[in-house]
């Protein structure tokens, strides 16, 4: 429970006592802030539990449900939570006003798992002075002053890229031309900056590597269809589909057998992904994605061991970076999948 909480709450039994001892009618005037967090329940519903105020990104991929099946089945109120949950549907502005109705409920804690990495100062600045602290989940943000927020835990995009890239250089030709079709993530969030940059930094390491077409499927599978049936129609000679995430990637692979073409181990065009989900996965063990680099979604208990951290009075890790793997579709087995929590 918030120090604030906590003094208000004591406050208000001190004037209690000191009433009771005077006879006095007036009624105690320190409710205010005490268990007022979380006041969507009634106050002494979430007198005892810590209230997380969650903005959620969207609903927009499979990792996505992973992560916020994560964080919902962390926060619980039998193990002394009350969850407050907010999906963005993928727009900043909504995540903006979520923050902002956290701040007025007195959350004890904020966890924002942002849309794309800049124009959080303000509201987050807003938060600092209610103090409330902030944890940022998944993806990073981009601010001028690192103090508006305590701790981040999520993955290295980048180092994904360069995973998925090393495969590349493995596996397709050094000296053929390699024609690439990019299906970047939702512009601008840190996943889309880190395995894109990947994947431009590599082909300008190969002169016969050509990025032929760059184009955001928003993370989504109908926008990497739509994107993928686009390219078709302008190129005949493709090689590889890079699509920064798994729900991307299915839209193509739709387009591609839609076109009369193969996809994948032995197919036309080769197909790498990012997330490993489960769908994911099984994609990559029926050979239609070649390779799959994980980024872990399950952030829930990672986010609470910082919130216990810090109700304990320590601190945290400023950033906490998750391990992540690989798969190859020429390795990869029925039992690895069985065996991955999402
Ligand atoms: C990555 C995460 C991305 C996933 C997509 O950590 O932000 O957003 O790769 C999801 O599936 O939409």
């Amino acid at each position: 429970m918030k120090m604030k909480k906590f003094l208000s709450i004591v406050f208000a039994a001190a004037i209690a006592l000191n009433l009771a001892a005077c006879g006095s009618s007036t009624t105690p005037a320190a409710s205010a802030g005490s268990g007022s967090a979380g006041s969507s329940g009634s106050a002494s519903s979430s007198d005892n539990l810590i209230v997380v105020g969650f903005s959620q990104v969207g609903a927009e991929s499979d990792w996505r449900t992973a992560n916020t099946k994560s964080m919902q089945d962390t926060f619980t109120e039998d193990k002394g939570y009350k969850l407050i949950f907010d999906d963005a549907q993928q727009k900043q502005e909504n995540q903006i006003t979520a923050i902002r109705n956290f701040i007025q409920q007195e959350v004890d804690y904020i966890v924002l798992a942002p849309v794309t990495e800049t124009g959080w100062d303000t509201v987050l600045k807003e938060a600092k002075d209610a103090g409330i602290p902030v944890i940022i989940v998944d993806r990073m943000i981009d601010v001028s002053d690192d103090s508006l927020y305590t701790a981040w835990v999520g993955s290295n995009f980048r180092s994904e890229g360069d995973e998925a890239v090393a495969w590349m250089e493995s596996n397709l030709s050094s000296t053929d031309p390699v024609n690439i079709v990019h299906i970047q993530g939702t512009i601008g969030s840190s996943a889309q900056i880190g395995r894109s940059e990947a994947l431009v930094d590599g082909a300008a390491k190969h002169s016969n590597w050509n990025i032929i077409a760059q184009q955001s499927g928003e993370f989504t599978q109908a926008k990497g269809q739509e994107v993928m049936e686009s390219v078709l129609k302008q190129y005949s000679d493709i090689d590889v589909v890079y699509c920064e995430n798994d729900n991307e990637a299915f839209g193509a692979i739709d387009a591609i057998e839609a076109a009369g073409k193969t996809c994948g181990v032995n197919g036309d065009i080769k197909v790498i992904s990012f997330d490993a989900t489960h769908a994911g996965l099984t994609q990559t063990l029926a050979g239609k994605i070649n390779y799959d680099v994980e980024c872990n979604p399950l952030h829930g208990p990672r986010v609470e061991a910082i919130i216990q951290d810090l109700e304990a009075g320590k601190t945290p890790e400023k950033l906490a970076y998750v391990d992540e793997n690989a798969f190859d579709a020429t390795t990869i087995t029925q039992a690895i999948i069985d065996a991955r929590a999402y």
